[in-house]
């Protein structure tokens, strides 16, 4: 079996593939942008863009990592080569808060993984309107711009201002707002920013406290999760179930606990 490229050189690849997708999408949103299709619900939209991009991330890779295999939000699982199963899977959000692209928000980015034998290696996310571009790879940190990143150091639920998001079913919205209805009497406060892999980066760097939320595709936080990880997130499920579609929760060690136990007691995973 070939030997798996070092992550740092995934890292590199990533970073600038996510450069050149990100400057396609915002100059694609300052021509104008409409919804092309809807996907889950009504309001799960896709726009040209999304797809365009993820196109061009994934003929990237194909031009770069021929052997590799790739998962994408819009087009799914690809092998890109023709060789044995590939060691290397690129998993893809060409635009991570397609609602705040379509609405001008500047909150929405790219998101790109590498993973090496089904563990996530390297990761970045860059933010489509600002630029903003958080980096990591396993066991060599977190950064922004060249800041290495640390996240939050409060231990007081309480005083703590915690991210979530909802999905596009109303009545799983139905559940979720419940949840945050009861949650939002017991923290700070609570932010819907409507990008999980920006959200998982603020909350990596200190920008807030902590995030949970359920329903998110490996597209949505493989990339953000590493991030939150290399700069001291604990991040799980519920119940010691591994972070996915269930529930995706991260905070800092000591406020992982109580987090964790209030969305139990929430039942914040139950729900359609
Ligand atoms: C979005 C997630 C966000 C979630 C939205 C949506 P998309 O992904 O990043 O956290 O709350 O419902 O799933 O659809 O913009 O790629």
């Amino acid at each position: 079996m070939d030997s798996a490229p070092a992550p740092r050189e995934l890292l590199e690849i990533a970073i600038d593939v996510a450069r050149d997708a990100a400057a396609t999408a915002y100059r694609m949103r300052a021509e104008g942008v409409s919804v092309a299709a809807t996907k889950s619900t009504v309001t799960d939209v896709v726009t040209a863009a999304d797809r365009a991009v993820e196109r061009q991330i994934t003929d990237a890779l194909r031009r770069l990592r021929p052997a590799d295999a790739v998962l994408g939000e819009e087009y799914g699982a690809a092998e890109l080569g023709t060789e044995a199963p590939a060691r290397v899977r690129w998993i893809v959000d060409p635009i991570d808060g397609t609602v705040n692209y379509l609405y001008g928000l500047p909150h929405c980015g790219v998101s790109i993984a590498a993973e090496v034998d089904g563990e996530v290696v390297a990761g970045v996310v860059r933010n489509i309107q600002t630029g903003e571009e958080w980096t990591a790879s396993v066991g060599e940190g977190a950064w922004r711009d060249g800041r290495r990143l640390r996240c939050s150091t409060e231990t007081d639920l309480g005083q703590a201002l915690v991210v979530t998001g909802f999905g596009y079913d109303p009545a799983r919205r139905a559940h979720q707002a419940r949840v945050v209805a009861e949650l939002i009497t017991q923290v700070r406060d609570i932010r819907r920013l409507g990008a999980a892999a920006i959200d998982l980066c603020l909350v990596a760097e200190g920008r807030a406290d902590a995030y949970y939320e359920k329903g998110l595709a490996a597209w949505d936080q493989a990339a953000g999760a590493l991030v939150a990880t290399e700069a001291g997130l604990l991040i799980g499920g519920l119940e010691g179930l591994t972070p996915g579609p269930d529930m995706v929760i991260a905070a800092p060690p000591a406020l992982f606990g109580p987090l964790h136990d209030r969305l139990a007691a929430l039942d914040a995973s139950g729900g359609p």
